[in-house]
Order: structure tokens, then C-alpha cells, then sequence
């Protein structure tokens, strides 16, 4: 390998980001723009009897107000479901119900507070096993006319399912007479915030011309233009949208939010821009969340500890609207039994609408809940089984020659957990046990120890006609200027993307610049920053365009060097020739002298979806789920070590070791800072956050006060990624994907180990230290 690839390169922007001269959408200003504000329902469902904007509209400064039934559009990515505005009813509290846009964010807020709604409160139902019993409220009343994907998504009429989707392989009940153990068990994750640094925002210009101009905090300018698209039934032509830099998405920006209001707000006052930014608390009640849910895991095993049969059933809390929800309870679905061997399976995964806010993706899209079951539900059958944790999930995991359990035969070039998991256990210790001395020690000090383990896997859920493309031009001085639509957030992948383009040109990476705005009239397509895949796609569309871009290079160098192509080689910013290197063209000659003067810079477009074919690889059966779910799959393994003090039963995460099948790393201090990132993310969810409602579904928790991320002093003392590189094939250099995965099984590793130190079970999320200091005193076992 070159000079690049694996290199610890630090990220091109940080100077911009660390002086504050890094331009978000928080920051900009157009001349002549207003500040919208919305009104948020304060019930979590409830008719609307009536809106009286007369006296808002009076205000002086007011230049739009705003209800839903004046606007004749629907929302939705998978199920078209949502309005604008609430029209009709609201369902859950926290929607937006009306909006002003005015010369100032106060005069628009004032005028928000003069705007009377009569509402009629209806019964809301917020569990999502209760919610599809037969006599739950009904979220939605009209569902079913709006099946989009080719009826790949399937909402239950007259129910309040968004999606059922069902893995059906082998026969259960057969695989659960030949099992010794039975094991049933049932778990819950509660919804959680993406809690990005900067909250969402955007300006949005629909000029009288007809033509929609948007700036965004978003993962993918091309995704906000398409459903902006399909939602006002207009061009892509018409439409512009430009994403500058983005402080955190998670998931939470994939898709539209506040963008089609803002634009109908624009409409209304004539074409002025128009910017709305969330505050922290609609950041949190009426931005969509990550889903929760309740998990029913049956598993049957021989006396040797195989696996025999399993019978999951996933319940999630999509909240009012489908959003991602459906596609999330699909990929948890083909994916949700986690990487072990399964011959017996029946999955059942419920897209569930609540009134609680919406779910949307979140880093893991759904693993990060499932795991939670999946791995607590492991270690619990070892423990019956008297057989250790690490010993039963060997037996149990997926090799090369082991089937999936949507049918797939793994490959020697498929990752590897089962060395991802190794590799974790010796670094954390495994096997070590107290000695009877060390135990009592630790009793007697208050502060007990425990190790826990945990696997985990991920495939990008991404429909088939996702792609990435980029082009590479050359600047006059030979330098290059590469543009790509993909969006960085945060996670340092334009590094790796010139990184990979110097590399391929062998040029230095100095002289290589990944343009910061994706802007959809000026940038190549690229589908979206989603599922862990812009390294995996971006990269390889990147390495097709500087391999056209060498091409175009030679032709150029044929002619004037008077040699054959075949006899070009390039290296060190020259094109040379092969037995006579002194015979050459530099980069600079070839852009300035000869491409410039003919108006033709050289310049690779590429290529779509780089080297996949990923036609048919989503169309999973829908009676059984079987099929090619997915491109690739990253596996994964944590181990932990926690102290738990047991007066208090404060836990304090002393070691975390994260080990991740990357394929190949491009950026080593990139790819720790994302394992790191993503572990402690990981440690938020595990130990902290979750919404908190009231009876009613009020989010009790809508601030920082309330809500507990991890901060500095939450950080585990060591978090150690390490890397197995098992090549993928047709990967950039062969690495894919590992964005999402580092916060997945971070939450049941910790609820192992807890059960280790103090030989407790916890089945529910967020294990506070109040939950577990409330377990140590009914359990009195420590
Ligand atoms: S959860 Mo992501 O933006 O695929």
C-alpha cells in the first residue's frame, strides 16, 4: 500500500470548526429574511376544533401565518402520512400546528402566543404492545391508502400497524421440542435523542418564479430535493438545496423536517427566505427520536448449548408517524436475531404507531435496541446452561460456511465476529475469576467488579437504487478539487475520501480538496450519509473517478509524449513514460497547458454506484424474509469492565474494548475517533437517557437539565478500539463501513457485566444508577 491508506491523518476542517469560521446553517443570513417560529400541540392527541390566527396576523412585523388545512401536501418516506401542519387532530404532543414567519424570531414568537386553539382531547394510547390489542385508539383511522414502496411496507388497516414484517426459516416448534432449556425473556429500550450539537435548521426561499432554493442542516442535499420533490409534486429541476456544514446528524437529519414549512412559509410571504431553527426543546418533542421497544425473545437449546430455535417478537414505538420506523422494524427484522447460526427462526418485527413524538433513524438504525435483547438474552442462556458466556456464543456464531438467517451463505471474505469477539475477550480479561479473597475485598469496600461481553452486527438497510458518484477536476495548477454530494457531519470521511483520491493519483494530500458544500444544482448524486455506507460508496466512486481522471490524463500525454497509453505510467505529479521516465508531463502541464487552452478540463465523472450491483439485494420474500437483505455487513465485539458502587449503585465503566471487522482502515485516528464517539454514545443510551412521560404523554425530560447525555466526566476511563481486517472485496482498498456500529451492544455488554459484578438481571433501559441501587435492595443478593 501507498503512502495514505491507514495513515492517521488529522481531519481537513478542524481548524475551521475549532476558530468558529466553519459556516453551519445556524449561522447564515440571506438579505430580506424572516424567522419563523411554530406552535406545538400541548395533548398527545386531540381533534382540533378550531385555530383563530386573527389577532397573530394583526401583529406589526408579521409577514405569514401559517395552519394546516390551508396546505394540500403529504409527508412521508415509506408511508405518506404526515402533514406540514397537524390538520384535523394532532397526535402526539409536541406537533406543529401552526407557524408565522416574521421580521424577527420575537415578534414571531409573540404572535405565536396570541394564536387560540380549540382542541378536544381524545384517548391516546402510548404502549406499543397495547396499542395493536383490538381496542386501542386508533393513531391513524385512514391507514392503508398509502403503501409506496411497491408494497414492500404493509400497514394493517384499521390498526395501528405501520408494518409487520415477518423472517420465517426452518420450524420452530420442531427446533423447540429437541431443546433441553427454553428460555423467554422480555426486554424494553425507551426512546432517546439524537441530541446533535447543532439542532435543525434551514432557510428556504420559494421564489415567485416558481424555483425553491433551501439551505439545510441535513444528511443528504439529493434526499431533501427528492422528497421535496415527491411532497409538492415539482421538478427536481426546480429545486435547490445546499448543505454547508452540519454539526451532528445521527440519523435525525436523514430526510425532510423542517424544510417544506419553512418553504410554504417563503410561499406565503412572497418569496422572502424564510429560516426556522429548533429550539432544544422541539429538538426534542417535535424533531422525530429514536424508536422504542419492548422485545420478546424465546430460545431453545440443546444440553451442548446449540441454538435450536428462536421466537423473537419485536413491538416498536414509531410514535404518531412512520417516518423510518418501518424500514428500521424491516432491517431489525432481517437482521435481528444478531450473527449467530439459526436454523429454526420465526421473527415477527410490529412498526407500531403511538402518540408518543416520532421515531426516525437513529446511529444503528433499530440494532442498537435489539441488541439489547438479543445479547442480555445470550449471556442469561449461558448462565442457565452453565456454560460461559464467551464458550456459548463461539458455539453458536456465524463462520464462514454458516447460513444467515435470511438465507445467506457467509463467505471467507465476509467479516469475521467470531475473531472480533476473541480479540475483545483477551483484551478485557475474560476468564479471569475473583478469587473468593478478591470478592470479599470487594464487598467490604462497596465498589464490586464485573465483565461483561457482547457481539453485534450491521449491513447498511439501504434500498437498491442507492449510489454515490464523485468528480475530480483538475485545477489549473494540477492540483485537484473533488466534489461529492455525500455529507460529513462530523465523522471525518472527506479525509478518508482524499486520502483514497491522493493515494489512487498518487499525488500529495496537500494538493487534494474535497469541496465542503453538497449543493444539488452543482454537485454529482449521491443518495444520502446514511446506514454507514458514505466510505464504503463515496470511497469507491472517488477511486472510479481518479482512475478516469488518469485515463483522460494518458490520452493527453499519448499525443504529446508521442507514446501508447499502455506505455504511461504516472507517479510523483507526472505522467511519464514507462522505459523513458524522463520523457514526462507533470499534472500541471497536463491541466494548464494542454486542457485549459481547448476549454476542456479534465475532470472524471463518475459512476454511479461504484462497483456493486446491488439489483434485487432488498427484495427479501415477504412471507419469509429470505433473500440478499444487504451489500455487506460489519461485525463487531465490546467487552467491558464495570465497578459498581453499591451504596449508590453508581457505575463507574472503567474499560471498554471495541473491536470492528473493518475490512480495511483508511484513517486509524479517524476510525478510533468514530469507534470512541460511538462507544460513548454507546454509554449515553446504556446508563442515562430516555424520554420520560407524563401520564398524559407529556416529555417530562425536553432539556439538558432533564435529559443526561454523557459529558467529560461520563467517559469511560478507557475506551480501546481495535480493528480485525478482513478484506472486503469490492470496498475502497477493501474496507467498509463502521460509523453505526460502535454504539450497538455498548448498553447489553454493560447489563452483562452488571450481572457479573452483582448477579443481577436488568431487562430495562436506561440502567440508572437509581435502577440498579433499587435492584440491589430487593434483591439483597450482594
Ligand atoms: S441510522 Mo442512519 O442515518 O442510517
Amino acid at each position: 500500500m501507498g503512502k495514505y491508506i491507514g495513515e492517521s491523518i488529522p481531519r481537513m476542517e478542524s481548524f475551521e470548526k475549532v476558530t468558529g469560521t466553519a459556516r453551519y446553517v445556524h449561522d447564515m443570513a440571506l438579505p430580506g429574511m424572516l424567522y419563523a417560529r411554530i406552535l406545538t400541540s400541548p395533548h398527545a392527541h386531540a381533534r382540533i376544533v378550531n385555530i383563530d390566527v386573527s389577532k397573530a396576523e394583526k401583529l406589526p412585523g408579521v409577514k405569514a401565518v401559517l395552519v394546516g388545512s390551508e396546505l394540500p401536501y403529504k409527508l412521508g418516506l415509506y408511508l405518506v402520512d404526515k402533514d406540514i401542519l397537524a390538520k384535523g387532530k394532532v397526535r402526539y404532543q409536541g406537533e406543529a400546528v401552526a407557524a408565522v414567519a416574521a421580521v424577527s424570531e420575537e415578534v414571531a414568537q409573540e404572535a405565536i402566543d396570541l394564536i387560540d386553539v380549540e382542541y378536544d382531547v381524545l384517548p391516546a394510547v402510548f404502549d406499543p404492545v397495547k396499542a395493536i390489542e383490538g381496542d386501542a385508539p386508533l393513531v391513524h383511522e385512514d391507514l392503508g391508502s398509502y403503501d409506496y414502496m411497491k408494497g414492500v411496507f404493509h400497514p394493517v388497516p384499521n390498526t395501528n400497524i405501520a408494518n409487520h414484517f415477518k423472517l420465517r426459516k426452518g420450524d420452530v416448534e420442531k427446533g423447540f421440542k429437541g431443546s433441553q432449556h427454553i428460555i423467554e425473556n422480555q426486554f424494553t429500550m425507551p426512546q432517546v435523542g439524537h441530541s446533535p450539537m447543532e439542532t435543525h435548521g434551514v432557510i428556504a426561499e420559494w421564489l415567485p418564479g416558481g424555483r425553491i432554493n433551501i439551505y439545510t442542516s441535513a444528511q443528504s442535499p439529493f434526499a431533501v430535493r427528492n422528497l421535496m420533490s415527491v411532497a409538492f409534486n415539482i421538478p427536481h429541476s426546480k429545486i435547490h438545496v445546499v448543505v454547508p456544514y452540519v454539526g451532528g446528524g445521527f440519523g435525525g437529519k436523514a430526510g425532510i423536517h423542517l424544510e417544506p414549512l419553512a418553504a410554504c412559509l417563503s410561499k406565503k410571504a412572497g418569496g422572502r427566505p424564510v429560516k426556522i431553527v429548533a429550539r432544544r426543546e422541539e429538538e426534542f418533542n417535535t424533531i422525530p427520536c429514536r424508536q422504542g421497544l419492548v422485545a420478546r425473545i424465546k430460545t431453545g437449546v440443546s444440553k451442548e448449548g446449540r441454538i435450536m430455535a428462536q421466537e423473537i417478537t419485536y413491538y416498536w414505538d414509531a410514535g404518531a408517524y412512520a417516518d423510518y420506523g418501518v424500514n428500521i422494524g424491516r432491517a431489525s427484522g432481517y437482521s435481528g436475531a444478531g450473527p449467530y447460526d439459526i436454523e429454526n427462526i420465526k421473527l415477527d418485527s410490529y412498526t407500531v404507531y403511538t402518540n408518543h413524538p416520532f421515531g426516525t433513524a437513529y446511529r444503528g438504525f433499530g440494532h442498537v435496541e435489539f441488541f439489547w435483547a438479543v445479547e442480555r438474552q445470550m449471556d442469561i442462556i449461558a448462565r442457565e446452561l452453565g456454560i460461559d458466556p464467551y464458550e456459548f456464543r463461539m458455539k453458536n456464531l456465524l463462520k464462514p460456511g454458516s447460513i444467515t438467517i435470511t438465507g445467506e451463505k457467509i463467505r471467507e471474505n465476509t467479516g469475521r465476529v467470531d475473531k472480533c469477539l476473541k480479540m475483545a475477550a483477551e483484551e478485557i480479561g475474560w476468564g479471569k475469576k475473583k478469587t473468593e479473597a478478591e470478592r470479599i475485598k470487594e464487598l467490604k469496600e462497596g465498589r464490586v467488579t464485573g465483565r461483561g461481553i457482547a457481539v453485534l452486527h450491521k449491513a447498511p438497510a439501504m434500498p437498491t437504487f442507492t449510489s454515490s458518484s464523485a468528480v475530480i477536476k483538475f485545477n489549473e495548477d494540477g492540483s485537484v478539487n473533488i466534489t461529492t454530494s455525500g455529507v460529513d457531519y462530523g465523522q471525518g470521511t472527506y479525509t478518508a475520501l482524499a486520502q483514497i483520491a491522493a493515494e489512487v493519483l498518487k499525488m500529495p494530500l496537500e494538493k487534494v480538496n474535497v469541496v465542503w458544500e453538497s449543493d444539488t444544482d452543482t454537485g454529482p448524486y449521491d443518495w444520502q450519509t446514511v446506514a454507514s455506507r458514505f466510505l464504503l460508496m463515496g470511497g469507491n466512486a472517488v477511486i472510479n473517478a481518479a482512475l478516469d481522471l488518469i485515463e483522460q490524463m494518458k490520452e493527453v500525454a499519448s499525443a504529446v509524449l508521442r507514446a501508447p497509453k499502455e506505455e504511461l505510467e504516472i507517479g510523483d505529479e507526472k505522467i511519464y513514460i514507462r522505459h523513458n521516465p524522463d520523457e514526462f508531463l507533470t499534472y500541471r502541464q497536463v491541466a494548464m497547458g494542454y486542457c485549459y487552452p481547448n476549454g476542456n478540463a479534465i475532470g472524471g465523472p463518475l459512476i454511479g454506484r461504484g462497483k456493486y450491483i446491488a439489483q434485487g439485494l432488498t427484495n427479501l420474500d415477504p412471507e419469509t424474509g429470505q433473500g440478499l437483505p444487504a451489500l455487506d455487513w460489519t461485525y463487531g465485539a465490546h467487552g467491558v469492565e464495570v465497578e459498581i458502587d453499591i451504596k449508590t449503585g453508581e457505575i463507574n465503566i472503567k474499560k471498554i474494548v471495541s473491536v470492528f471487522d473493518v475490512g480495511k482502515v483508511i484513517n486509524r485516528i479517524l476510525c478510533e475517533g468514530q469507534v470512541t464517539g460511538g462507544v460513548v454514545q454507546g454509554v449515553g443510551t446504556a446508563l442515562y437517557e430516555g424520554y420520560v412521560y407524563s401520564p398524559d404523554g407529556r416529555l417530562l425530560n425536553n432539556s439538558f437539565t432533564d435529559y443526561k447525555i454523557p459529558t467529560a466526566m461520563d467517559i469511560p476511563e478507557k475506551v480501546k478500539p481495535l480493528f480485525v481486517e478482513t478484506p472486503q472485496l469490492d470496498g475502497p482498498f477493501g474496507a467498509r463501513g463502521v460509523a453505526e456500529h460502535p454504539m450497538i451492544s455498548v448498553n447489553s455488554a454493560i447489563g452483562n457485566a452488571i450481572y457479573d459484578a452483582l448477579g443481577i438481571d436488568i431487562m430495562d433501559l436506561p440502567i440508572t444508577s437509581e435502577r440498579v441501587w433499587r435492584a440491589i435492595q430487593d434483591k439483597k443478593t450482594v
